[in-house]
C-alpha cells in the first residue's frame, strides 16, 4: 500500500476584476479544508490565479502581460506556499508564466511537502486560434497568448511515487498520457478551464462536453495504468460559462469520485499508488506487448494524410 490522500480543489468562477490576492485566499480556504480531511496533495485548476483571460482579444502588451506571473513563487502566491508548508501538503496549480527571457506559457507546477518546486509543466496542446474569429460565439485565444510547451511531458519522483502533469486540452490527446506512461507514471494531475458552450455557432451542449471529458480521462488512466486527478475552474466568468467535472479516475479507468456543482469545493480520495502495478504488469506491460516498429507515423506525421489511390 502506498496511499496518497488527494484533495481535488475546484475553483468556482474568477471574474476579470478579481485580484490574485482574493483568489489565493479562496485557494487557502480549500487547502485548509482538504488538509483537515487528511490530504497529502492538493490539486488546483489550470490558470488558477486569474480569470480565463484567453477568452478576451487583447492587443496591448502591457494588458496581456498583466495576466502573467514573472516569477514563481511571488508575493501574491507566497501565502499559498506558506499555508501548504504549514499543513505539510504538496500542491499543484496552473498559472500563466512569463519567463525572464520573454517567453509565454500556460504552466503548472508541483510543489512538494517541503515547499520545493518538484515538477514543472508547460501546456503542449493549445486549442483554439490566434486571431479574432467572427464565426465563434466567443473567442479562445490560447494560441495568441501562449507558446507550445517546451518541457515535454516530464515525470518526477515525489510523495513516494512517480507523478506527472498535463493541462486541460492535453487530456484529449492520447500521446499525453502515453509519454508519461512510458515513464511509469502512477498519478497524473491536471487542471482545466473548459467552456461549456462550444465557441463555434451551433456547438455541442454541456452533456456532450462532460462525456468527452470523462472519456478522455478514463481512457488515459486505463491505457497507462495510472491514477488521474482532474480539477476544474468552473462557473460563469463575466457571463462566459465553464463546466465543472472535477473528478478522480483509478488505474482501471473507473471514476472513483466526481464533485458536483460549479463552485469552490474539495473532493478528497485516498489513492493507493500500488493499484497501478497490476495493469502495468499484465495488459499494459508495455515492454512485453508494444510493437514500436509499426508506430512510426505517430511521430513522423503531424496532420492526417489520405492514401494515394
Ligand atoms: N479548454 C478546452 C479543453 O480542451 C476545448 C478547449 C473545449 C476543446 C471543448 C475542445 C472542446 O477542454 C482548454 N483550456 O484547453
Amino acid at each position: 500500500m502506498r496511499n496518497i490522500t488527494v484533495g481535488a480543489a475546484q475553483l468556482g468562477p474568477i471574474q476579470k476584476a478579481e485580484g490574485r490576492q482574493n483568489v489565493v485566499a479562496r485557494m487557502i480556504t480549500l487547502l485548509d479544508e482538504a488538509a483537515s480531511k487528511g490530504a497529502d496533495l492538493v490539486v488546483f485548476p489550470e490558470l488558477a490565479l486569474t480569470t480565463f483571460f484567453p477568452r478576451w482579444y487583447m492587443t496591448d502588451s502591457a494588458e496581456i502581460d498583466s495576466w502573467f506571473e514573472k516569477e514563481m513563487p511571488n508575493a501574491a502566491v507566497q501565502p499559498l506556499f506558506d499555508a501548504a508548508r504549514k499543513h505539510g501538503c504538496a500542491i499543484t496549480f496552473g498559472f500563466a508564466e512569463k519567463t525572464p527571457d520573454g517567453h509565454y506559457f500556460n504552466t503548472s507546477i508541483f510543489v512538494d511537502k517541503e515547499g520545493n518546486i518538484a515538477g514543472k509543466y508547460r501546456k503542449v496542446h493549445l486549442p483554439g486560434h490566434s486571431e479574432w474569429d467572427d464565426n465563434r460565439a466567443f473567442q479562445h485565444l490560447e494560441k495568441r497568448y501562449f507558446e507550445p510547451g517546451d518541457l515535454g511531458f516530464p515525470v518526477y519522483r515525489t510523495l513516494g511515487g512517480i507523478f506527472g502533469m498535463c493541462i486541460c486540452n492535453d487530456r484529449r490527446w492520447p500521446e499525453t498520457f502515453r509519454v508519461m506512461g512510458l515513464q511509469n507514471v502512477e498519478m497524473v494531475t491536471l487542471g482545466f478551464n473548459t467552456p461549456s458552450v462550444n465557441s463555434e455557432k451551433g456547438g455541442e451542449g454541456i452533456e456532450q462536453r462532460l462525456f468527452h471529458h470523462r472519456l478522455s480521462l478514463q481512457a488515459g488512466a486505463y491505457q497507462n495504468a495510472t491514477w488521474v486527478v482532474a480539477v476544474a475552474k468552473a462557473g460563469s466568468e463575466d457571463d462566459h460559462h465553464l463546466m465543472g467535472g472535477t473528478l478522480i479516475v483509478d488505474p482501471n479507468g473507473h471514476i472513483v469520485g466526481e464533485l458536483p456543482g460549479e463552485d469552490d469545493g474539495v473532493l478528497v480520495h485516498t489513492c493507493d499508488l500500488d493499484e497501478t502495478k497490476f495493469g502495468k504488469s499484465t495488459i499494459f506491460d508495455f515492454a512485453r506487448h508494444r510493437r514500436i516498429e509499426h508506430y512510426g507515423l505517430i511521430t513522423e506525421r503531424t496532420g492526417a494524410e489520405e492514401p494515394a489511390e
